[in-house]
């Protein structure tokens, strides 16, 4: 290190529990202003992995509450632990698809994102860091259990002696020996955009007075969406709402779904609604499609996407396969099937995607929980969705309605819904969770809600390309019609335990598409809430979030 600058060895005592979740290590600001909280975790991290001296590192959060002290913090350790550059976003900020797509790009060592995605931000809400490895993506399993291991071990940590970084001034400035770049957020991301969708197809479209609304939810999207839907494609200035990022997204949950992007679903209902809404969530990875009179679920989403995709230019050679979580909906499956290409099925979270991707295996992931992607980077991506969606219209001339309707008229449509019961008592989830492991199995065989039980298990995974695997990943109840119930307990909560149960159904006859879903529903649900016997072992007899 430079004679500027000294670097401080500081001693420090493990944490409990600095296990990485569904995605990252997630826990209150509280929390993580402790002294050497971040600190031993950042040094787990740098602990964990070998070759980096000299080469680069890119950080960047979603822009909540701490994310500019937690920047700093990190910039004079990765500086102290002898990286030769850190790519930061201009202001702290990179989306987590921005992150992947600047790694990728500059062929950096590795990506610190800051974030806690959909959960509320502030002083007394949430905050998030996680590791992204050299192809862009979430480091898998065998890394984040390394890391864990290492903050149970840590003794010390070492940190730069320096002032903190102007992260708002563009350009490069040194930390002892490691250079710090401040890079304009958007700029790498956009020109990505442009390479994969037909940018003059869809201005076109908004010079013909298409509308959209396009729900930042006060998080990082705006920024991008900002530049790429009104700078480069022309759609009308207020296109973008809620489009500046605050520290604590103006009060709400960054959790674009129904319940929360509320503004959106507002204009949706309005009587002068525009032809196509979307939001995206507190760190950019998540997206809503909303058409005029309809909502699209993100299992939908990903089977019209797939379907489709090849009328975009960067996926006009075709989809090799498409890949979804466990809990996501089988509608991709019946596209893959048509399509003649591979569909996989693999744990929540975007860290088992990777494997398939980097492969070339799959071409497009997809998960229930609003997250959509592709191989341009390893992260799932709110915008190109959107993208992709408005390179859709664009060059069918269809209306949003009018292409889910067709495709169920195609495909057939699978009712799904999925129930959280947030907040509740950890140890009522567990007992729930553990009743479920010993009863389902046995229900093979058996008929519930007028169905053959076909499957009852407790998912396991082995990655195809890898072989690494995975235990213990939901319980699935498969009918013999093709519905499954499926049920588990939430990674990324901060307080108490989440359960998540999620019910499908297939329906193929078109004259049936028009139902409610929770009353197309409504027998699995029941069934759902009697299997696990949810009143009793979480006190709730309704779900608090519907989706
Ligand atoms: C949730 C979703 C999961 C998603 C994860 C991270 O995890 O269900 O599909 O990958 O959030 O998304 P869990 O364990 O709470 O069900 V994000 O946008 O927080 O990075
Ligand atoms: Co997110």
């Amino acid at each position: 290190m430079s004679d500027t600058v000294s670097v401080k060895t500081v001693a420090t005592t493990p944490f409990e529990g600095q296990r990485p979740g569904t995605s990252g290590l997630r826990r209150k600001v509280k929390v993580f202003a402790q002294p050497h909280y971040l600190e031993n975790f950042v040094q787990s991290i740098f602990d964990s992995l070998e070759g980096f001296a000299g080469q680069t590192l890119v950080v960047g959060g979603d822009g909540r509450y701490h994310n500019r002290t937690a920047v700093q913090t990190i910039l004079k350790m990765a500086a102290a632990n002898g990286f030769g550059r850190v790519k930061v976003g201009q202001g702290g900020i990179l989306s987590t698809p921005a992150v992947s797509c600047i790694i990728r790009k500059h062929k950096a060592f590795g990506g610190i994102v800051l974030s806690a995605s959909h959960n509320p931000g502030g002083p007394d809400e949430d905050f998030g860091i996680k590791y992204n490895v050299s192809a862009g993506g979430p480091a898998p399993e065998k890394v984040t259990e390394a890391i864990y291991a290492r903050t149970q071990a840590i003794a010390e940590y070492r940190i730069a002696e320096a002032p903190d970084v102007d992260l708002d001034r563009l350009g490069e400035t040194r930390l002892g020996d490691m250079v710090v770049e401040v890079v304009d957020p958007v700029a790498d991301y956009a020109e990505l955009m442009e390479t994969l969708f037909d940018f003059p197809a869809i201005r076109a479209l908004f010079a013909g007075g298409f509308r959209l609304c396009f729900d930042a939810m006060h998080a990082v999207t705006g920024p991008y969406a900002r530049e790429i839907l009104e700078g480069r494609l022309g759609a009308p200035a207020g296109t973008v709402i809620n489009g500046t990022p605050l520290e604590d997204f103006g009060g709400g949950h960054p959790d674009p779904n129904l319940v929360h992007a509320h503004d959106l679903v507002a204009a949706m209902e309005s009587a002068d609604a525009p032809d196509m809404g979307a939001a995206s969530d507190g760190d950019g990875d998540r997206n809503m499609i909303l058409g005029r009179g309809i909502y699209v679920t993100p299992s939908d989403s990903l089977a019209i996407l797939t379907a489709n995709a090849p009328l975009a230019p960067g996926y006009a050679g075709g989809v090799a396969g498409v890949a979804r979580s466990m809990p996501t909906s089988r509608a991709a499956d019946r596209v893959a099937e048509k399509m003649g290409i591979p569909a996989f099925e693999t744990p929540t979270g975007w860290k088992f995607f990777g494997t398939l991707l980097d492969a070339g295996k799959v071409t497009l992931c997809g998960e229930e929980s609003f997250g959509t992607g592709s191989d341009h980077v390893r992260e799932k991506d709110g915008l190109w969705a959107v993208l992709l969606w408005l390179n859709v219209v664009a060059r069918r001339g269809e209306s949003i309605a009018a292409i889910v309707r067709g495709h169920w008229a195609e495909y057939g449509r699978t009712y799904y819904s999925r129930h959280d019961y947030e907040g509740i008592d950890s140890d009522g989830a567990d007992r729930l969770m553990a009743h479920l492991r010993a009863t389902v199995p046995g229900l093979v065989g058996q008929t519930v809600a007028g169905r053959e039980v076909v499957l009852g298990d407790d998912f396991a995974y082995t990655d195809p390309v890898d072989g690494s695997t995975a235990a213990r990943q939901g319980i699935r109840i498969g009918f013999a019609d093709g519905a499954r119930i499926v049920y588990r307990l939430s990674g990324t909560g901060t307080a108490g335990a989440t359960l998540r149960v999620y019910i499908e159904r297939y329906e193929p006859d078109a004259t049936r598409h028009d139902l409610d879903p929770q009353e197309a529903l409504a027998d699995l649900i029941a069934a759902a809430g009697q299997l696990a016997d949810i009143p009793g072992h979480t006190g709730r007899s309704e779900p608090s979030v519907i989706t």
